[in-house]
């Protein structure tokens, strides 16, 4: 049975599109943990419901989501600068130490594999730290367009971000494939009418089109028919 997204022709697509962190490098654990610090200096003990919540949002959206649920909606302006302030330098210290090595298991590959093929390469992304990190993993030059948080201004699950990366390839999104981490992420790709790869838990990511645990599950050696979706 087709998934409910797909059009009824599929055909081979002609870009791939990719989310960064926990897509091709696992820097969501750092989010994560520099969220979590900031939380905790709240009181509020972030859920694991909140750490799918929190996935591929800005930086803005997710301070409000953590002080909505801590209660803390109303806390000043100043203050909520000097905590998106504290949060993005410990998320510094930790990505500081990134090399390529630290890129996602068969990542590098297929980026290979797809530029060989003739394929477009994308990266959407929400993070404002995005040409910061793919330098650290040796993916700087690897990408045709680079949307990050520095260019946009909606934050998925807008699709504003995979909209400017398919306009700068010139490309319709229906021949663009996206491939995300979060379901603000698959929600973003799908508002925008992307054919999507959700890469992690099923569950958390079952509006993708496809899940996969990994990429090296997406290797072109498997076929072209992989991403006709
Ligand atoms: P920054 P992605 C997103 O990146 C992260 O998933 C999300 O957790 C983070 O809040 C957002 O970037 C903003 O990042 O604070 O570095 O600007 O997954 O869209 O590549
Ligand atoms: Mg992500």
């Amino acid at each position: 049975m087709s998934h409910p997204n797909s059009s009824s022709r599929s055909s081979t697509i002609k870009a791939v599109i990719f989310d960064l962190d926990g897509v091709l490098v696992d820097t969501a654990r750092y989010h994560d943990q520099a969220w979590e610090e900031l939380a905790t200096g709240f009181g509020y003990a972030l859920t694991e419901a909140d750490r799918h919540a929190l996935k591929g949002r800005s930086r803005a959206d997710s301070l409000e989501y953590i002080l909505e649920q801590a209660g803390w909606e109303d806390a000043d302006p100043a203050q909520k600068s000097r905590w998106l302030q504290a949060k993005n330098a410990r998320y510094l210290e930790l990505v500081e130490g990134l090399t390529p090595h630290d890129a996602a298991e068969g990542a590098q590959d297929l980026l290979v594999q797809l530029r060989e093929a003739g394929i477009k390469l994308a990266l959407g992304s929400a993070s404002q730290n995005a040409t910061k990190v793919l330098s650290k993993i040796g993916m700087e030059g690897a990408f045709d367009s680079v949307v990050d948080g520095t260019r946009t201004t909606r934050s998925k699950p807008d699709p504003q971000v995979f909209e400017m990366a398919a306009s700068d390839l010139g490309l319709d999104p229906k021949d663009c494939l996206v491939i995300e981490d979060a379901p603000a992420g698959i929600q973003a790709a799908l508002a925008g009418g992307f054919r999507t790869i959700g890469l992690g838990d099923p569950v958390v990511l079952a509006q993708a089109h496809r899940v996969v645990a990994s990429l090296k599950e997406l290797s072109l050696d498997q076929g072209h028919v992989l991403f006709e979706i």
